[in-house]
C-alpha cells in the first residue's frame, strides 16, 4: 500500500502543558517535522466529554484523578496530518510514564510523573478519526501547502 501522506492524528495539549506554557514549543516541534497543521483550539472541555475520550480506561484506579487533572484548566487541542502522523506523534511525544521516555521527546523533556504528562496523542489511525470527530464536530479546514513537494516524495 502506497505510503499515506495525509494521515491524521489528534495531539492535545494537556492543562498542565498549557499552564506551563509549553503549548508554542510543542506546536514548533510538529511544524518543523513537516506535519502540518488543520485544526487547532483552546477548549474547556467537560467531564462528560473527557470520560467519552479517555472510555477505554475507565475503571483504571487512576481514572479519576486523571479526570481531575485534565478539568484543572483548558487544553490546546490540535490535529495534525502528514506521513505516519499516528506512529511518529507518539514517537515524539515519548512513553506514558514521562521517566520511560527518552530525552528529545515532549514528555522526556519536560516531564516526570505519569499522571502530568503534559500532552495526549492518538494511539491508532482508528481512534485518531474517533478523536477528531470528538474534539472537533465542527469539521476540520482543508488547505494545499506550497512545499509538499519538499516535504513528501510526490
Ligand atoms: P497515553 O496518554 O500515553 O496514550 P494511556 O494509557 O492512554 O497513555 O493513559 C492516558 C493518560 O492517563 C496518560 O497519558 C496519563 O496522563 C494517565 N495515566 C496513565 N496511567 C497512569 C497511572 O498509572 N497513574 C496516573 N495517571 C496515569
Ligand atoms: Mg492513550
Amino acid at each position: 500500500m502506497a505510503p499515506n501522506i495525509r494521515e491524521r492524528t489528534y495531539i492535545m495539549v494537556k492543562p498542565d502543558g498549557v499552564d506551563r506554557g509549553l503549548v508554542g514549543d510543542i506546536i514548533a516541534r510538529f511544524e518543523r517535522r513537516g506535519f502540518k497543521l488543520i485544526a487547532a483550539k483552546l477548549a474547556s472541555p467537560s467531564k462528560e466529554h473527557l470520560e467519552k475520550h479517555y472510555a477505554d480506561l475507565m475503571g483504571k484506579p487512576f481514572f479519576p484523578g486523571m479526570i481531575q487533572y485534565m478539568l484543572s484548566g483548558p487544553v490546546f487541542a490540535m490535529v495534525w496530518e502528514g506521513l505516519d502522523a499516528v506512529k511518529t506523534g507518539r514517537v515524539m511525544l515519548g512513553a506514558t510514564n514521562p521517566l520511560e521516555s527518552g530525552p528529545g521527546t515532549i514528555r522526556g523533556d519536560y516531564a516526570l510523573a505519569v499522571g502530568r504528562n503534559i500532552c495526549h496523542g492518538s494511539d491508532s489511525v482508528e481512534n485518531a478519526e474517533k478523536e477528531i470527530a470528538l474534539w472537533f464536530p465542527e469539521g476540520i479546514l482543508q488547505y494545499t501547502r506550497s512545499q509538499e513537494s519538499k516535504v513528501f516524495e510526490i
